[in-house]
């Protein structure tokens, strides 16, 4: 079903747009410390097919190495009848697929299934905005709240006559803008944000009030002898932040290029809150082939000194094939020592990217050999996090797996290694 659906124009089109896969840190649901330097997680992009046998998206979510699916790309802004454009090449794109009328925005209903899927197996599902070839940009503050709300309403968590992945409700947005004017995108950002309640909020603040309220919803209606003393000492706990309006986490992360500041989005990562950024360390003079001017400190400070949201996390952007990129693609050995190396130096690193999943897959499985050593440096660094301050991690222990078991060692040593 999936392989007959091909447009080999708009492939080769979106081709050389980007596609990634993340050994990195957005795990879902509240069991999330942002604040941790070792999480290793990763996440793939999936809708380019780059290598010409992409699968449908519930394929690559049976694998336990990704975690975060940005789907690409929803690549024009305002198309036909006011409403945008998406294109994931094989698997639903305005010519394969019925538009909703009046428009050219594929009804692809059809994926509601493959993303529910995908989130029950604890995977982050993005919509990924712009692309190589993308026709984007706003001309106001308001032009960019309006368009917003648009996504909001269409992807997220709002609602529309026309929902183009169904009842599905994605997990947050991607900014890899590469074309029109850099303007504007920190309005689109706090909006999106705001509609979704998280105005100020972190991923471990938003996972702490929630675990927070959690607790005391508990503490409050269960009045048997044996939990009173708790219930009693629970009361004093009362969620502080209030996030009754915010239902779930909604991400938010852009792809720049590896020359700071990124020429599009540079502006609205100053000033926004961004979860993650996916630096593209490749086609570029500062790529992975570039050692000496490879420059991830330079990131690395901008989370810390710069970025509105000082727990960001960065990640190392590579190909996953000498054919994903002109230039920067380097083998899986060298790719590790970029890895360790940041594990070692840089709070902010977050895990790794790889441009594209299909390329990624097809290429003796890159995703799985960064992997391997992502565990095996994981574990080099693994004495160092034991001899971290405990008292650092217990503002964002997580309720849901709090129960009556000592999980703290556990559950740091089963993230670190959660590829
Ligand atoms: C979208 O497609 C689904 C499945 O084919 C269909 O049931 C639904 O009516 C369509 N929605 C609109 C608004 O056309
Ligand atoms: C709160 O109650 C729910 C449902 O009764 C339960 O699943 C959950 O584990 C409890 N959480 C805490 C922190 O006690
Ligand atoms: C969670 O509860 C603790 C204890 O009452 C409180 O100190 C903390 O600020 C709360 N966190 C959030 C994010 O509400
Ligand atoms: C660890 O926490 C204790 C208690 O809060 C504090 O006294 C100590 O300075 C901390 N150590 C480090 C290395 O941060
Ligand atoms: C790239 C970088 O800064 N690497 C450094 C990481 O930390 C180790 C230990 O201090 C240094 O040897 C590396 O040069």
């Amino acid at each position: 079903m999936f392989s007959a659906r091909t447009c080999s124009s708009m492939r080769a089109m979106l081709g050389a747009a980007f596609l990634t896969l993340t050994l990195g840190l957005l795990e879902r649901v509240v069991a999330f410390d942002m604040t941790r330097n070792d999480n290793v997680g990763r996440r793939r992009y999936w809708g380019q097919d780059s290598a010409n046998s992409q699968q449908r998206l519930s394929y690559y979510c049976k694998d336990s190495t990704v975690d975060t699916f940005p789907l690409a790309f929803l690549y024009i802004f305002r198309g036909t009848g006011g409403e945008p454009v998406i294109d994931f090449a094989n698997t639903c794109n305005q010519w394969d697929d019925s538009v909703y009328s009046g428009t050219a925005l594929a009804n692809c209903s059809f994926l509601a299934q493959d993303i529910k899927t995908c989130q029950a197996a604890g995977k982050i599902i993005t919509l990924s905005l712009g692309g190589a070839t993308g026709q984007v940009g706003f001309s106001s503050d308001s032009q960019a709240e309006s368009f917003a709300d648009q996504i909001w309403n269409l992807f997220l968590g709002g609602k529309s006559s026309i929902r183009p992945f169904g009842d599905a409700i994605l997990d947050g947005i991607d900014l890899d803008i590469e074309s029109g004017t850099a303007a504007h995108y920190a309005a689109f950002v706090s909006r999106i944000r705001s509609n979704a309640g998280l105005t100020g909020l972190t991923a471990s603040t938003y996972a702490e009030a929630r675990a927070n309220a959690t607790a005391h919803a508990n503490s409050t209606s269960h009045h048997t002898t044996a939990s009173k003393d708790k219930a009693s000492k629970d009361k004093d706990s009362k969620p502080v932040v209030d996030v009754t309006s915010a239902s779930k986490y909604y991400y938010i992360t852009s792809a720049p290029q590896c020359p700071y500041p990124d020429a599009y989005i540079g502006g609205a990562l100053n000033a926004a809150h961004f979860d993650a950024v996916y630096v593209q360390f490749y086609n570029n003079y500062c790529g992975l082939d570039q050692p000496s001017d490879y420059n991830f400190d330079t990131w690395d400070n901008w989370a810390k000194t710069v970025s509105p949201n000082k727990e960001v996390k960065v990640y190392i952007g590579a190909p996953g094939s000498a054919d994903a990129a002109g230039e920067g693609y380097v083998g899986v050995s060298t790719l590790a020592n970029y890895v360790s190396d940041a594990q070692e130096n840089w709070s902010s690193f977050g895990g790794v990217m790889l441009w594209d999943a299909d390329t990624a897959y097809t290429n003796g499985r890159f995703d799985k050999g960064i992997k391997t050593a992502m565990v095996t440096s994981g574990a080099k660094f693994a004495p160092k996090q034991a001899h971290r301050n405990e008292t650092t991690h217990t503002t964002s222990k997580n309720e849901e797996d709090d129960s009556s078991e000592p999980v703290e060692k556990p559950r740091a040593k089963s993230r670190f290694f959660r590829l």
